[in-house]
């Protein structure tokens, strides 16, 4: 499956209730657009999670192109999603690779978010682009974690740095890149403990391995990942403040995106955070993530929505 179609997948509950919204929305083969249309409108985003702010600025951009007009659904369509590409806009930059050495990722978020899913999707696309790949189980929290990173290293064959359940995190995370260093790896992917934005000591921690990290390779950890899962909404907004509080975050992996009708969410998270989106987790296999860029994105979420839009 390519990466649109699996995007498309990925997207799939939340395009079937735009559609069905679109149909009642134009029941006639025209509409007047009015207050009652702009208000019905407004309704049907906002199902989508993407926000009251992005929801608005859809409707006034609308608004303003054909107030008093009796417009077709394509027409529309074609001015909703031109706008919602302008709001999704951000710099292309999918990974920020080491200008020399090594790469290293460190990779957070809240339990069971699906960081442990993300890093070995992630694993594996950096294999297919020929890298070698060191993991780091730095989550010695939770019983069985490191096992299931062990689970993923051994189907991917990338090696796997681990500490027993209760060391210290960061430790594990600085033998994790001395391994990266000594074995000439590209890329060293930090696996940390899930936590709650609003743990105090545990934020603590996760500053402890980031500045680990950077003691061991020059401008490390060159990615601080958040992942955020898509099922939970909006939630993901103040997980963001938090956790970049605390460690720079540097980009999101949205997951779980296939698991939720609200896939709008992606949306309110650009809108709010100013954190770039740089990937999307559409299922729970290695393969199932994709880049995440407006356009086909945008194309993905209205795919087959309305007619020929
Ligand atoms: N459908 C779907 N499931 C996912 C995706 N990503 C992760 N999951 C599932 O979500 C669950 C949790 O994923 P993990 O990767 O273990 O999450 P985690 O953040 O590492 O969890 P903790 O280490 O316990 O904090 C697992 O059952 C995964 O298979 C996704 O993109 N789509
Ligand atoms: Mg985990």
């Amino acid at each position: 499956m390519g990466l649109l179609e699996k995007l498309k997948q990925g997207l799939k509950k939340t395009t079937q209730i735009l559609r069905t919204d679109v149909r009642d929305l134009f029941k006639t083969k025209g509409r007047l657009v009015d207050d009652a249309f702009l208000d019905e409108l407004f309704a049907m985003l906002i199902k989508t999670d993407m926000g009251v702010q992005a929801a608005q600025a859809v409707v006034d951009e609308v608004g303003t192109a054909f107030r008093a007009r009796v417009v077709e659904i394509d027409e529309i369509l074609a001015r909703i999603k031109e706008k919602l590409k302008v709001l999704l806009q951000q710099p292309v930059d999918p990974i920020r690779y080491a200008a020399s050495g090594p790469t290293v990722i460190m990779v957070c978020g809240v339990n069971g978010c699906g960081k442990t899913t993300s890093i070995a999707k992630l694993a594996h696309l950096f294999q297919a682009e020929g890298k070698k790949v060191v993991l780091g189980a730095a989550d010695t929290f939770r019983a069985g974690a490191v096992s299931q990173l062990s689970i993923w290293a051994e189907r991917l064959r990338t090696e796997i740095v681990k500490g027993q359940q209760g060391v210290d995190p960061a430790s594990v995370a600085h033998q994790a890149v001395a391994r990266t260093l000594e074995t000439r790896a590209d890329v060293c992917i930090v696996d940390t403990a899930g936590r709650l934005q609003t743990q105090q000591n545990l934020m603590q921690q996760l500053g402890k391995i980031y500045r680990v990290l950077g003691k061991q390779v020059p401008e490390a950890p060159h990615e601080v990942l958040l992942v955020l899962d898509a099922t939970t909404g909006q939630n993901g907004i103040s997980q963001a403040k938090h956790f970049t509080d605390a460690v720079k975050c540097t980009g999101i992996v949205l997951a779980k995106l296939d698991g939720t009708a609200k896939g709008g969410v992606v949306i309110a998270i650009r809108q709010q955070v100013g954190i770039p989106v740089k990937f999307v987790g559409v299922g729970e296999k290695a393969e199932d993530l994709s880049l995440f860029e407006p356009g086909p994105f945008v194309d993905a979420l209205f795919e087959d929505v309305g007619g020929n839009a």
